[in-house]
């Protein structure tokens, strides 16, 4: 060999080390590239938890009584959560339990960082964070940001003068007429009636969305803005995952105080917030609301990835302007009261998801809730049909949108009905001299004592839910039937369904995750069904909320579920299945 030869060969090799090197040097790259991406891709994944969750509503007062004095309390909660992990729900959303004068339970706060004292401290309520967090769930704080207690510090100061640090801090305005005491001008609260209310000391009004003792504060005020941002960050920093928030629409009010315009509405719904024969259109879903949701937003992602929900009413593109103003990204989601006002029939779901799916499409997400600590319980709008009930879950739970249960939904407890004259709600004492008829004949329960009734733990003296003698509201009658410990070893129970739902939804991500196609060649006016699809894994479900057996030409594929049926090609009445497609 000679030498030049020897040189080729060297540099030869060389070269080939040097390929070698970049080839690995391109290696490392794509794999940190690559580790990158898939750490992006979880932590968007993680980013997104909310838009997967499962919501548990629990009204605090009603779901357990740890001490026996009749009231539910934080440490009652921490004793049944494993009752809801094994239920399979991701997210638990309680409503206000902070020190409170108790006037409308709790949606009159006096003190945001405190407990009252009926459901504990602040301790136990570290405690039940801490425990939520243990079971690998998320805990959701109910805020009630719009307004206060009357007997709250702020609004006391407030009341005494008009030249004090607080007295801006509300919606003060002086009256009309000689004696300034006729209200400033028409507007009504959420409830009826002039939502002004006078005040002696300072001779003038302020303005209450809701009820007289809940007055709202003046988010125009810099200082109050701050105050209850300050709220948000508090809890949020203690690890509370987000928070629903309590009538969002009415947070900002025009600054020019008008006159609002006639309207021949009489009562508001979930759609449309007019009523009482005039248009919300100066005190309801302010342009001002929407960019505070932005700011709230704001405030609340330097605290890490929270989720942020909000009590709202209006048309879907209103509605949407909360989610995302200006190209600002502001709450979440906000509930979708629609879905409580949709009768049980197949075209009226397939209208109901058609405007969703066309208002709140990917990014956006829906949210589908049935009942609540306002509204009639929905067992009872379905005429107690058991076999109803579970068509409802199966629909809620493979649709696409966030399910919201409220405690006892997933029992089947009925609407308890309470006289008004009886009613400890605020509503039913506002109301008790409405003839008992016409409370009656109303589609909403006026009395919400009657949606509030103790949550039905077992057969013992009162359900289970207090060992004392008197619950601050009657037990369900039908508790030795609907119990949670009875519904437990009953494997055809509506209890037992709703754990079933909850899985199969926990096991295929595109029932939690996927886009939602209506299935048009199988709706009719008895049928209706969809596609979830994720990637190449398409999953149909079918609902025949009809009470006639309808046959069905189904394709190939997996039968995951078959509900109130024998056969997947005949679904008898309110059948529904789900079919893994191939
Ligand atoms: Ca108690
Ligand atoms: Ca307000």
């Amino acid at each position: 060999m000679n030498l030049s030869s020897k040189n080729t060969e060297q540099s030869n090799r060389m070269a080939f080390r040097n390929k070698k090197t970049i080839q690995l040097q391109c290696l490392v790259i794509c794999l940190s590239l690559l580790s990158s991406l898939l750490s992006a891709i979880a932590q968007e994944s993680t980013n997104d938890w909310w838009k997967r969750t499962t919501v548990y509503q629990i009204y605090p007062r009603s779901f357990y009584d740890s001490n026996g004095d009749g009231i539910g309390d934080l440490r009652g909660i921490i004793q049944k959560l494993d009752y809801i992990k094994e239920l399979g729900y991701e997210t638990i959303w309680i409503s206000p339990f902070f020190m409170s004068p108790q006037r409308d339970f709790g949606y009159d706060i006096s003190d945001y960082y405190l407990v009252a004292p009926v459901y504990g401290d602040s301790a136990i309520c570290d405690q039940l964070i801490r425990e939520i967090h243990l079971r690998k769930m998320k805990i959701i704080f109910d805020l009630v940001m719009n307004h206060t207690s009357d007997e709250h510090p702020w609004f006391k100061e407030s009341t005494l003068s008009n030249k004090n640090n607080k007295s801006d801090w509300y919606v003060w305005k002086d009256g009309k007429g000689k004696m300034g005491t006729r209200p400033p001008n028409n507007w009504k609260s959420m409830v009826g009636g002039s939502g002004w209310h006078y005040n002696k000391e300072r001779k003038q009004f302020y303005w209450a969305s809701f009820l007289s003792f809940q007055p709202d504060l003046n988010y125009r005020n810099k200082d109050v803005k701050k105050a209850m941002l300050d709220v948000t960050r508090y809890w949020a920093e203690k690890g509370v995952d987000g928070f629903r928030l309590d009538i969002f629409n009415a947070i900002y009010e025009d600054s020019t105080f008008s006159n609002n315009p006639f309207s021949f509405k009489i009562i508001p719904n979930e759609e449309n917030p007019d009523g009482f024969f005039q248009k919300a259109k100066y005190n309801i879903n302010n342009i001002q609301s929407f960019e505070f949701a932005t700011e709230l937003r704001k405030n609340i992602d330097q605290t890490g990835n929270k989720y942020l929900i909000g009590e709202v009413f209006g048309d879907a593109n209103i509605l949407k302007k909360y989610c995302k103003y200006n190209g600002k990204p502001g709450l979440n989601s906000v509930f979708l009261f629609k879905t409580l006002g949709t009768t049980f029939k197949a075209r009226e779901y397939r209208k109901l998801v058609s405007l969703f799916e066309k208002n709140f499409e990917a990014p956006f997400i829906p949210t589908y809730v049935f009942s609540n600590h306002d509204r009639k319980r929905s067992i009872s709008r379905l005429k107690n049909d058991i076999n109803k009930a579970k068509l409802l879950a199966l629909f809620q739970f493979t649709v696409r949108g966030i399910p919201f249960t409220y405690y006892g939904e997933e029992l089947g407890i009925p609407q308890t009905n309470i006289a008004l004259k009886k009613g400890k709600d605020p509503m039913a004492k506002r109301y008790k001299r409405l003839p008992q008829f016409l409370a009656n004949m109303s589609k909403e329960a006026i009395n919400r004592d009657g949606c509030r009734t103790p949550m039905l733990w077992n057969n013992e003296k009162n359900a289970g839910f207090t060992k004392g003698n008197d619950p601050w509201l009657p037990v369900t009658e039908q508790y030795e039937k609907l119990n949670a410990e009875k519904q437990n070893s009953d494997s055809n129970s509506l209890l037992t369904f709703y754990k079933k739902m909850l899985a199969l939804r926990k096991s295929i991500p595109p029932l939690h995750s996927g886009e939602l196609k209506i299935a048009e060649e199988y709706c009719t006016s008895k049928i209706f069904a969809f596609y979830r699809i994720l990637e190449s894994e398409k999953y149909l479900v079918v609902l025949n909320m009809s009470t006639q057996t309808i046959k069905l030409d189904l394709p190939e594929g997996e039968t995951l579920l078959l509900l109130n049926s024998s056969n997947i090609n005949k679904l008898e009445s309110y059948g529904g299945l789900v079919l893994k497609l191939e």
